[in-house]
């Protein structure tokens, strides 16, 4: 890795670039993944590279329907398992989702090394390489195992392309989508939409599912039955704007 001073004004944002790149030459990220890492960062500095309130009101939401959850899985594709490894085992471990790894650029050796780098950061079992079952997509982000993805209640999709959002909600299923652009098709399709960097999601997640641990059933169904998805990314998309504003008020630019 080149070495990033951590006095670095944009000390997180060249770390996280370097993980990224580090995971493409693992072999685990896709090259893109870059492309699609690009893109994340540029809504993430639109947004002000903070976890704003209605994205963490979608967090709490997404806790509670893991934890009330029957069947809750946790998706992993090649950004998530280079960026957030630590945080994708913890989040399983404190939540009981399991891991499936579910890749759109799919090859038995990407499946392998992913499966194996969750494994070296902690993961017990980890689904995905059987590939017993199939959604009803033309590209191979539909190979999904039998007892994970498929009989899923509850799965949490960070970074995802959208078709399989759609696909999933088709099927009845809760799917928590982490993607910062709050006008993506996964962002309009999913029933919950944190618009925050997976980096920050998952870590916001992890503690909050330590607090809300002990919270009842019918306190944790009241959390999910109060939220409206639209309402967050309308939320979203007002941060976007109003931090525009901000900034060009501070440059002395004029909003029109
Ligand atoms: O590993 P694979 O083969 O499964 O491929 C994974 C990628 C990410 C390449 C694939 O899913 C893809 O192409 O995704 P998209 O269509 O580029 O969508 C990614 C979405 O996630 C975009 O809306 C980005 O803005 C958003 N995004 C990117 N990085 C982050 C992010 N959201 C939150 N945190 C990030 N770090």
């Amino acid at each position: 890795m080149t070495h990033i001073p951590e006095d670095h004004p944009r000390y997180a944002s060249l770390i996280t670039r370097e993980r990224i790149v580090e995971g493409v030459q693992m072999g685990i990220t896709s090259q893109q993944g870059l492309v699609a890492q690009g893109r994340g960062e540029a809504f993430d500095y639109l947004i002000g590279e903070r976890t704003i309130g209605s994205a963490a009101i979608a967090e709490r939401v997404a806790v509670a329907y893991l934890l009330t959850a029957q069947r809750p899985i946790i998706s992993v594709n090649g950004n998530t398992a280079a960026l957030v490894p630590g945080a994708l085992v913890s989040l399983s471990d404190v939540t009981g989702a399991q891991l499936e790894v579910n890749l759109f650029h799919r090859s038995d050796a990407r499946m392998h090394r992913i499966i194996e780098h969750l494994k070296a950061h902690g993961a017990g079992k980890v689904l995905g390489s059987k590939g017993d079952a199939r959604l009803d997509l033309s590209h191979d982000r539909g190979i999904v195992d039998q007892e994970g993805i498929y009989a899923a209640d509850v799965v949490l999709v960070p970074l995802e392309d959208g078709d399989r959002c759609q696909k999933l909600v088709e099927m009845g299923k809760i799917v928590i989508a982490i993607d910062l652009n709050p006008l993506s098709r996964t962002s309009l399709s999913a029933t919950v939409t944190i618009a925050d960097n997976v980096t920050r999601a998952l870590e916001n997640m992890i503690q909050f599912t330590k607090e809300m641990k002990k919270d009842s059933k019918k306190q944790l169904q009241a959390i999910i039955d109060s939220y409206d998805n639209r309402r967050v990314l309308a939320d979203a998309m007002y941060a976007i704007q109003e931090h525009l504003k901000n900034q060009a008020g501070r440059e002395g630019i004029e909003w029109i």
